[in-house]
């Protein structure tokens, strides 16, 4: 198996060549962007093996998306061509070169039809870490048993689970549906990845620490890392709580991306061996590069720029 697994969706991206409301808009470029296999191709990216669960149509964005994601690298091992279904897609919008809007097309789509089923549970025994997504859970009930069957297979495995709640509103009947079926997959994992505005929406809680201990009360054995954006992350762990400062960015060209590159330089410094606060100075790192460039995954960095960027800031004074 490869050393990370992770399942979800990943749908066609267009992308407007105008900083313009879309109804205006008139060029677009076709990219790829999925939460689940942005981690992937982060991860893949930084040297690891990575493998991602899915569903396509048996159309040309089903082809396009695994030609794609087989360029980078990722295993499709486990991806299945489905025929009764399409491809979902998404059209981003930005109305200001910083702030993204997105209008997803997926309802229906041949990935909100994966099942428990389409979990191997001798693939995901073999990984070394698993990720799961909280945006699995809300695409349909197939879905969300498909995410329970991930989530325990890898904890009856004893492969620990990296959760990303990925919050989208626009998935979720109701902040309250949203918060109790992700706030369930949180505590059963041993990775939370949380952004502020996230624990806020889950956690009801608005300080990094309150949403820490949110989680930990309930778990004690639970790693909180609060995302911050550009002023990095509040971590509390069993037996450490810090904070990691945040990467300069120049230019915030599309935001969209930076938790997945974070979850994935996170995972790398786990399978790494590193330590807790490497690997999130190692998830900030990866999230200001990715920021940088338009696109989910095109600003990802390699080992070798990530570790760039890591010594430029060690040299630069206190
Ligand atoms: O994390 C980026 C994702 O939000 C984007 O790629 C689209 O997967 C996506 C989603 O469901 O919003």
């Amino acid at each position: 198996s490869p050393e990370v697994i992770t399942m979800g969706e990943t749908m066609v991206i267009m992308n407007p060549q105008q900083d313009l409301p879309l109804e205006y808009v008139d060029t677009f470029r076709k990219q790829i962007g999925g939460a689940e296999s942005n981690v992937a191709v982060g991860v893949a990216r930084l040297g690891h093996t990575s493998g991602w669960i899915s569903r396509v149509g048996d159309d040309p964005f089903g082809t396009y998306i695994e030609k794609t994601l087989r360029g980078e690298g990722i295993d499709l091992s486990h991806v299945a061509r489905d025929t009764q279904a399409p491809t979902g897609f998404f059209f981003k919008e930005r109305r200001r070169a910083d702030s993204v809007n997105v209008y997803y097309y997926r309802a229906g789509s041949a990935a909100s039809r994966l099942q428990p089923g389409d979990v191997d549970p001798d693939y995901v025994a073999g990984a070394k870490l698993v990720h799961v997504s909280g945006i699995l859970p809300a695409l349909s009930i197939d879905c969300r048993h498909a995410a329970d069957q991930l989530l325990e297979t890898a904890k009856n495995a004893a492969v620990p689970v990296v959760f990303d709640p990925n919050v989208r509103m626009k998935l979720w009947n109701s902040r309250e549906e949203a918060a109790e079926i992700l706030n369930r997959y949180a505590l059963a994992s041993d990775y939370v990845l949380i952004g502020q505005s996230e624990g806020e929406l889950l956690a009801d809680e608005r300080e990094p620490e309150a949403i820490a201990s949110f989680y930990q009360r309930q778990n004690p054995e639970l790693t909180v890392v609060v995302k911050l954006g550009e002023d990095g992350a509040f971590v509390s762990a069993p037996d450490e709580q810090f904070h990691a400062a945040g990467y300069p960015v120049q230019t915030v060209t599309d935001p969209i991306g930076a938790g997945d590159a974070f979850a994935a330089a996170f995972m790398s410094g786990l399978l790494h061996g590193e330590t807790l606060p490497r690997s999130v100075q190692l998830g900030n790192a990866a999230g200001a590069c990715t920021v940088q460039a338009a696109g989910d995954i095109e600003g990802f960095p390699s080992r070798q720029e990530l570790e760039a960027l890591l010594q430029a800031e060690g040299k630069r004074p206190a």
